[in-house]
């Protein structure tokens, strides 16, 4: 997997202030991978890999509350780094890509 880390660029703002860490372990307080304003891009997708490169999250995100929770193939995923991906898909902007960690 190659990651072009790039901010988004042109006059779009990087949304680069999204929680690096987040405990989804259903306690209320962040217990979803919350990427503020992102919502607004109705192409999105976001992907998040583990250290081993492997998919353990792909979907649209849809706001805090359609946001991912943790979890792979319904179980919480180890506490660690993780990479989270963003495809804008929008015309003229690329990936985002920042390290998130998961703790509980
Ligand atoms: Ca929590």
């Amino acid at each position: 997997m190659i990651v072009k880390a790039v901010g988004a660029y042109g006059t779009v703002p990087p949304l680069t202030d999204f929680n690096n860490g987040f405990s989804p372990n259903g306690d209320g307080t962040a217990d979803t991978l919350v990427i503020q304003g992102l919502e607004a891009y109705v192409n999105n997708v976001v992907k998040i890999y583990n250290l081993s490169q492997r998919l353990v999250f792909s979907a649209h995100y849809g706001g805090p509350g359609n946001a991912w929770d943790g979890t792979h193939k319904g179980r919480r995923v180890p506490v660690g780094s993780y990479l989270c991906v963003i495809d804008y898909n929008e015309p003229g902007m690329g990936q985002e890509a920042k390290m998130i960690y998961v703790n509980y």
